[in-house]
């Protein structure tokens, strides 16, 4: 099997999902460090435009969005899983909503602390990503709200671990740990720590909090963005036997010229040919003149296939 490689970069909260995934799972793998905002000129022959971070190389197959990557990596490294038999499909509808619903107010309270980010940065979060201003004087306003918004969701996650177990699900982590962890991390990595953990109540889970940061992110080797390129050149999509039988009656079959567009930020769709689907992943078939074949996998929860 062709390396994990991860496009990604370092104050990316995503990405650093996946990082702990690796670091839980042991896995030596490619780390390509790829700009905060785009141009990204030799990703996208891979991704076909696929802009949000992080993206996972595995040869020329490439999975887009955590929601996917987790399911890939369970797949080709079953152990130890992130999805505990009883509560993997739980675990990922309850990350999937957590990560929808705290994802701008945690970007609130962030910016709370961080005052103004450069303002090309807040153009590009603007125009080809959140579609809001978050600048500190446009966030500032709603920063109360945005915490209690953070801290609703968070009293749910107290009382799950209020009894003192490890993890969410008891001494093993799950893909639900990881998904509450990176946005909390993402205001505490930057802010004073003390500070935040006050404001959202924080102090009854840094127990959880400090056992999952401590897995640390397995065994990474720098990548150049040209090597991961030629990697994916070079080998061919693995062929699709995990989508053992579609069972959906409507939308396009395999062989139809599709679009898949997430449908909450960062709209860009990307064109290919469907190889495979089921109600939970999306596989796409691109030809790129730089990247070869390449098969595209997206999760079906958050992004829409429609008839090119
Ligand atoms: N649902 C996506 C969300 C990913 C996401 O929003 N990532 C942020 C970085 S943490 C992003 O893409 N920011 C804009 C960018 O990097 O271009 C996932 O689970 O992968």
């Amino acid at each position: 099997m062709s390396q994990v490689i991860l496009h990604h970069y370092g104050l990316s909260p995503f990405s650093e999902k996946i990082r702990l995934a690796l670091g839980i799972k042991g896995l030596s793998w490619g780390s390509v460090d790829i700009p905060p905002a785009p141009p990204r000129p030799l990703l996208v022959p891979m991704t076909g435009g696929y802009r949000r971070t992080p993206v996972l190389q595995v040869g020329a197959d490439i999975f887009c969005d955590t929601n996917i990557i987790l399911p890939a990596l369970d797949r080709l490294y079953p152990e130890p899983t992130l999805y505990p038999a009883a509560f993997g499909s739980l675990s990922q509808a309850l990350s999937f909503n957590w990560e929808r619903t705290a994802w701008i107010p945690v970007i609130g309270v962030l910016v709370h602390f961080l005052g103004d980010l450069p303002p090309d940065f807040l153009k590009d979060r603007k125009d080809g990503y959140l579609y809001i201003d978050i600048s500190h004087a446009a966030m500032e306003p709603e920063f109360e709200l945005n915490v209690q918004r953070v801290r609703a969701q968070l009293a749910w996650l107290k009382g799950a671990l209020a009894d003192g177990r490890k993890f969410l699900f008891g001494d093993a982590p799950s893909a639900l740990d990881l998904g509450y962890y990176h946005p909390i991390s993402l205001i505490r990595k930057n802010s004073p720590p003390a500070e935040v953990d006050d404001l959202l109540g924080l102090a009854s889970i840094l127990p959880w909090y400090n056992r999952i940061t401590n897995f640390g992110h397995g065994k990474p080797s720098e990548l150049s963005a040209e090597a991961a390129l030629a990697i994916a050149k070079a080998a061919e999509p693995a062929p699709v036997t995990h989508i053992a039988a579609d069972t959906r009656i409507s939308g396009p079959r395999p062989g139809a010229a599709v679009t898949v567009t997430p449908d909450d930020n960062a709209k860009v769709p990307v064109t290919g040919t469907l190889v495979a689907a089921d109600e939970t992943e999306i596989v796409l078939h691109r030809h790129d003149p730089q990247a070869g074949d390449i098969h595209l996998h997206f999760p079906c929860a958050g992004f829409e296939m429609r008839a090119a």
